[in-house]
């Protein structure tokens, strides 16, 4: 922080008395003043009022502008906490000039209702914007860095070059939709680069290996274009949803001696399976998510109830992992959006009885810590297995993701979800949230025997999201103020880095002393291309409309081209975030980058709080929306 600017001040001085005896009293002065005015005529009166009015009128604007100056905030209050990293060896990257390219390709496709009004605007801002960019249209918007290719960021530019000129409200919201437009077509361009390079060399399979152009398999059960399919609905990429619908209807079987997660392809395949179905209304969705749904229910088969992780969904046989008879907690307790579903949509009560039995499990059992859980479970006795470690990262995450959505889910009447959520983010507060030195970045570290470790996740990032969701449901006021704490931290964790992408884990300085506030191990410098910190932008977006969360996301996704997009087709996951010269492509692109990632990004550019409104969805971990359910009230 500054101090407050000094108060400046005008001083007028009279000239003196001549010689004599110096009386500069303030009633000396007032008395002489009257004393001369008296003695001037009437006309020289009138003219000495005309001219202090003309002073007067002349020297109002100066006087106000810097009255102004004095009391408007001051600029750094603006900034976000931490400065952004300035690499050395090179000059400060040159002020963007907004010259990225509208392309001519055909706007989103009508779908349906929902979707009409968002292309209704997406038209007219289109236009509007296209005729604001003949001059230089076959510039992409590139400057170079070290040797890097980049967007410009028309966020920062918009209000820098025209704000002054051409800042009425009216103007401004114009400029807003013409930026939100280019940045959810850039979010297109995106999705069909990563689609062109799953289909020239994965096409049907379940991961694309874009460097070798080539594939790997998981389940063999061509996840991405399942993980895709709402993705590509609300995107309006109707041509792609048709080829991979086609692909559905003709190849995808389930009846495959093939061993799959429980955990994985339920949120991936049977939530995108049931979302797809809900969007389009095509039944031929909801069949395979019946197929999927029952197949997968051998996992329950346990002494205990809490299902095994892994299940054959060909011969209907279902296992632990082969060194353990555990599960892990966030796997178990993040099926139930899923398969609650099942059942409203099929009346068969199996699906969601089953998930019901381990919620219910979960809650009684011993071993939590103010509401937080261990990370495993086991499938024999049900008890909670090597406890003591407590953290919102991986093995344990989305437990406490499902509690707040189920309640949405349901309605919010089961207390139970309700109780456990707010329980575990009073825990949280409590054993897992500190600050870091300089800058006092709000974190959630975790703990293993009594011992802090301030250690963060990426994964951790859906928690911002995920509060802020609760608030908005009318949950404490407090978790959205955590939540725009712990955005800003996540943001950090990209922007601090050379690449501007967050590694897969950091480490927080707490030390008074320290110099910069987060440490990256040399393990933890890969990146996925995770949704968890583009998935709580979007939710910071809907419910405050800050376009800074809007900007933080084009950064990222501007990033996301520089360092992980691969020519021929497909972005792949990297090894080093602090190498911009050679991030070290992983030869892997994830399939919840199209699943999760590429949505969350252009839902958060979308200007239309009705696509996908958060009053009518709840996204499951995945980014599937499934619809909150009817009261029967
Ligand atoms: C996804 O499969 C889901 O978001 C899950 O909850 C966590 N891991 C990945 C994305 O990071």
């Amino acid at each position: 922080m500054h101090p407050p600017s000094r108060q400046d001040y005008i001083s007028i001085s009279f000239a003196g008395q001549g010689s004599g005896s110096y009386n500069n009293s303030k009633q000396w002065r007032r008395q002489s003043c009257w004393r001369k005015w008296k003695q001037l005529s009437r006309l020289q009166r009138s003219l000495v009022l005309v001219f202090l009015f003309i002073c007067g009128i002349a020297s109002y604007p100066a006087v106000t502008e810097q009255l102004k100056g004095l009391t408007d905030g001051h600029p750094d209050t603006e900034r976000p906490v931490l400065p952004e990293v300035v690499k050395q060896d090179q000059p400060p990257l040159p002020e963007p000039t907004p010259q990225r390219k509208l392309s001519n390709k055909r706007g989103p496709p009508v779908l349906e209702n929902r979707q009409k009004k968002e292309n209704a605007l997406n038209t007219v801002v289109e236009d509007k914007a296209s005729d604001s960019k003949k001059e230089g249209e076959e510039e992409e918007g590139v400057i170079n860095w070290r040797g890097a290719v980049i967007n410009t960021d028309p966020a920062s530019e918009g209000t820098k070059n025209g704000e002054n000129k051409e800042g009425s409200p009216a103007n401004q919201k114009v400029q807003l939709s013409v930026e939100s437009a280019n940045w959810r077509e850039a979010v297109q361009e995106a999705f069909r680069h990563a689609w062109k390079g799953y289909k020239d060399f994965a096409w049907g399979h379940d991961e694309l290996r874009p460097l070798s152009k080539s594939y790997s398999e998981w389940f063999g059960l061509g996840l991405t274009l399942i993980d895709a399919l709402d993705t590509m609905w609300i995107l309006g990429l109707k041509e792609e949803f048709e080829e991979a619908k086609t692909w559905v209807a003709a190849e995808l079987t389930f009846n495959k001696n093939v061993d799959v997660n429980l955990f994985e392809s339920t949120i991936r395949i049977l939530g995108g399976l049931l979302s797809t179905y809900h969007l389009t209304g095509d039944t031929l969705f909801l069949d395979k998510a019946k197929d999927i749904g029952s197949r997968l229910m051998p996992a329950f088969n346990t002494p205990s109830k809490i299902p095994y992780s892994d299940v054959n969904i060909g011969k209907g046989t279902a296992h632990p992992p082969r060194w353990t008879s555990d599960s892990t907690v966030a796997e178990v307790t993040s099926i139930q959006l899923e398969f609650r579903e099942l059942t409203r949509l099929t009346q068969e009560p199996q699906y969601q009885a089953a998930v019901a039995e381990v919620m219910k499990q979960v809650h009684k059992l011993d071993g939590k810590l103010d509401g937080l859980v261990p990370m495993f479970i086991n499938t024999n006795n049900g008890q909670f297995t090597h406890q003591g470690i407590y953290t919102l990262g991986a093995r344990a995450d989305s437990y406490y993701e499902y509690l707040l959505k189920q309640w949405i889910q349901g309605g919010k009447k089961e207390n139970e979800l309700l109780e456990d959520y707010l329980q575990a983010i009073e825990g949280v507060k409590k054993n897992l949230l500190q600050k870091s030195s300089p800058n006092g970045l709000t974190f959630v570290g975790e703990l293993s025997h009594g011992q802090f470790s301030p250690k963060m996740d990426h994964l951790v990032c859906f928690l911002p999201g995920t509060l802020a969701l609760g608030a908005h449901n009318g949950l404490p006021a407090d978790h959205m103020d955590l939540a725009k704490q712990l955005m800003e931290t996540c943001y950090q964790m990209y922007i601090q880095m050379e690449t501007g992408l967050s590694p897969e884990i950091v480490h927080f300085n707490m030390h008074q002393g320290s110099t910069r506030d987060i440490e990256v191990k040399l393990a933890d410098r890969h990146n996925l291309l995770r949704p968890e910190t583009v998935e709580s932008l979007f939710y910071l977006y809907r419910f405050t409309k800050d376009q800074k969360y809007r900007k933080w996301g084009w950064k990222i996704l501007q990033n996301f081209n520089k360092y992980t997009k691969v020519s021929s087709g497909g972005y792949t996951s990297i090894n080093n975030v602090r190498d911009p010269d050679y991030p070290s492509p992983r030869d892997k692109m994830e399939s919840f980058f199209l699943g999760e990632t590429l949505k969350y990004l252009y839902l958060l550019f979308s200007d239309d709080p009705n696509l996908i409104s958060l009053d009518q969805y709840v996204f499951n971990t995945e980014a599937h929306p499934l619809p909150i359910w009817p009261s029967t009230k």
